[in-house]
């Protein structure tokens, strides 16, 4: 049964700062009506959607609208302090031709890839043909984004990777957390931290009962019952999917988006996405403005302690259409483990922030991500109709060092497939360095870094295939593949906290300059990250307003 340190962590937190939070209608509008009554009147000088001008000055400026950004514009605009938030993707705000905003996992299209031609869905093959099609190019939502030795997915738009990711909200075992963020004290994360981040993301959990019956979870009790027959613990997790929704689309009462199979490319209804809660708050400070389809390309020291920011406005093919200058007495990084590191090590090499230290663009990890398929008995289908969102994992950390996340494969069809996303102990950590060639930043892991993880997967599936009589697919990564050990979604690290930072997600050699997103976390959270760099981000926030502002 649960292990409750993978349960959500319960819903104070915010509370305490007199916000509802989480359980309010799908679209975040009650949480939106509470909060404005609870936060200071908004700062009338700060319109919602303006897209920020040239020459403007700012108090704060965030690059990045994820997770890390998100904490970070709340708390501040809460403090009193007007913030406008960068965010290279589009707003996903408006429905396209199909009167939806998102695109469906199973019909991908323009909607669905940053700026490609061509899908690079990780699931790339499927019974041994190619599956990815051709796309119109366009600032679509997922980023597929290709290193020499990995390809790392992430989220591109307002709420960055929660509006692509499996919503799994997922608190590390307190006994692993003294491996994900040694520098952190984790009576305060796991006193305070935790149990806020959870409340601000909204997360619940599934409801038992009906998980045992409901066809679309069936996937998952058989993931259930061959972990258990091997002997391994299997543990339910929470998500920021709102499951009393998922069960009225399993009722045929509402429009579907968990049981119509979105996931990837967004979801059209009831994730609780960053839209819908840390930014919806925000935004109702009146305090946070947001720029979409801006992309910030220089921060440099100015005049008074100042930094001017440099940033290119693109349209929906990618082009700069305007580029803008505009200063800010403090600037946070939120770009995401990727984004921030990019920038930062191109911003070391060229000069532009000299004083940054020699940790730049180190102790980069992947999580440990690897996937794989298990062939099933005919006996034993996993259901054509298969939830989107993951409600439970095998726990294997301790013995074998992987954590595997029973996935969906939504595809609508039988497939007598099982499904997995590993995450794993591998000690591979990659750097990120400017290529002063090709004008562009390299990162330095290697495909064959992924043999740890592919390792410790084998202690959990070798067993169940050896107990079943089973096999793992090889039709899923390309022709007679087993491992998907080509790609992560769980980039971590480069800017880490307590080295190329203070504890707190302050950069050295540079004041007012702040990191707050997935480049603090040494590569490595036992589990998926996000939770943790929520909770991250509310402790660094909290202390920075209390002792720098
Ligand atoms: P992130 O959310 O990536 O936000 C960074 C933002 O900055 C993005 O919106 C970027 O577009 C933007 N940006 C980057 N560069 C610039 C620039 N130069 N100028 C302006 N904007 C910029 O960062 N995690 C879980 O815990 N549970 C899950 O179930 C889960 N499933 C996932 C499934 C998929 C397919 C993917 C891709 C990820 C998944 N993750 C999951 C990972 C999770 O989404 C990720 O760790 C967080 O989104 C990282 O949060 P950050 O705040 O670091």
């Amino acid at each position: 049964m649960s292990d409750p340190t993978l349960r959500g962590t319960g819903s104070h937190g915010l509370s305490r700062r007199g916000f509802i939070t989480g359980t309010g209608s799908i679209l975040g509008l009650g949480i939106v009506a509470h909060a404005g009554r609870a936060v200071a009147a908004p700062a009338a000088a700060v319109p919602a959607a303006a897209p920020i001008e040239n020459g403007a000055h700012v108090p704060v400026l965030v690059i990045g609208t994820g997770y890390g950004g998100s904490v970070a514009a709340l708390r501040l605009a809460q403090a009193g302090i007007d913030v406008h938030m960068i965010e290279m993707g589009m707003a996903w705000d408006a429905p396209g031709a199909d009167g939806k905003i998102f695109a469906n996992t199973t019909n991908p299209d323009g909607r669905s890839y940053w700026l490609r031609t061509k899908t690079e869905q990780p699931l790339s093959n499927f019974l041994g043909f190619p599956i990815d099609r051709d796309i119109p190019r366009y600032t679509g939502i997922l980023d597929a984004e290709n290193f020499s030795g990995i390809t790392v997915y992430q989220g591109r738009g307002v709420g960055g990777g929660s509006l692509v990711n499996g919503g799994m909200a997922v608190t590390p075992k307190r006994e692993n957390f003294g491996t994900v963020l040694p520098s952190v004290n984790a009576d305060e994360m796991y006193g305070t931290y935790y149990p806020r981040a959870n409340a601000g993301l909204g997360v619940n959990n599934v409801d038992l009962a009906w998980w045992e019956t409901t066809d679309c979870y069936q996937y998952a009790r058989v993931g259930r019952k061959h972990a258990q027959r091997s002997g391994f613990p299997f543990v339910f997790v929470p998500n920021v999917y709102d499951f009393e929704y998922m069960k009225r689309e399993a009722a045929g009462t509402v429009p579907k988006s968990s049981l119509a199979g979105e996931i990837l490319y967004g979801n059209n209804f009831a994730k609780k996405s960053l839209q819908k809660t840390y930014i919806a708050q925000a935004k109702a400070t009146g305090r946070v403005a947001i720029s979409p389809l801006h992309k910030v390309t220089s921060v440099a020291p100015a005049a008074g302690g100042r930094y001017t920011v440099a940033i290119d406005q693109i349209n929906t093919s990618g082009d700069t259409t305007a580029t803008k200058t505009v200063t800010a007495d403090r600037v946070f990084f939120a770009a995401g483990s990727v984004g921030t590191s990019k920038l930062l090590v191109k911003l070391k090499a060229t000069g532009a922030l000299p004083g940054l230290n020699a940790e730049i663009g180190k102790g980069w990890g992947d999580n440990g991500n690897v996937m794989c398929g298990r062939a099933n008995h005919l006996w034993d289908p996993t259901g054509s109709l298969q939830a989107s969102m993951p409600t439970a994992g095998i726990d294997n950390w301790t013995a074998g060092g992987a954590f595997a996340e029973v996935a969906p494969l939504p595809t609508g069809i039988e497939t007598f497939a099982s499904f997995y996303l590993s995450i794993t102990r591998n000690p591979n950590r990659a750097a990120f360095s400017w290529n002063a060639g090709t004008g562009k930043v390299d990162l330095s892991w290697q495909t064959a870094w992924k043999q740890p993880s592919i390792n410790a997967a084998k202690t959990i599936f070798d067993k169940i295939n050896a107990k079943e009589g089973t096999i793992y697919r090889t039709d899923l990564f390309g022709v007679y593949k087993i491992w998907g050990d080509h790609l992560t979604y769980h980039p971590l690290g480069g800017a880490v906290l307590n080295k190329a930072t203070d504890n707190h997600g302050r950069l050295h050699g540079h004041p007012g300059l702040y990191v707050i997103d997935g480049s603090l976390i040494p590569g490595n959270t036992t589990v998926n990250p996000f939770v943790t760099i929520t909770a991250l981000a509310e402790r660094n926030i909290e202390k920075i307003i209390a002792t720098d502002l």
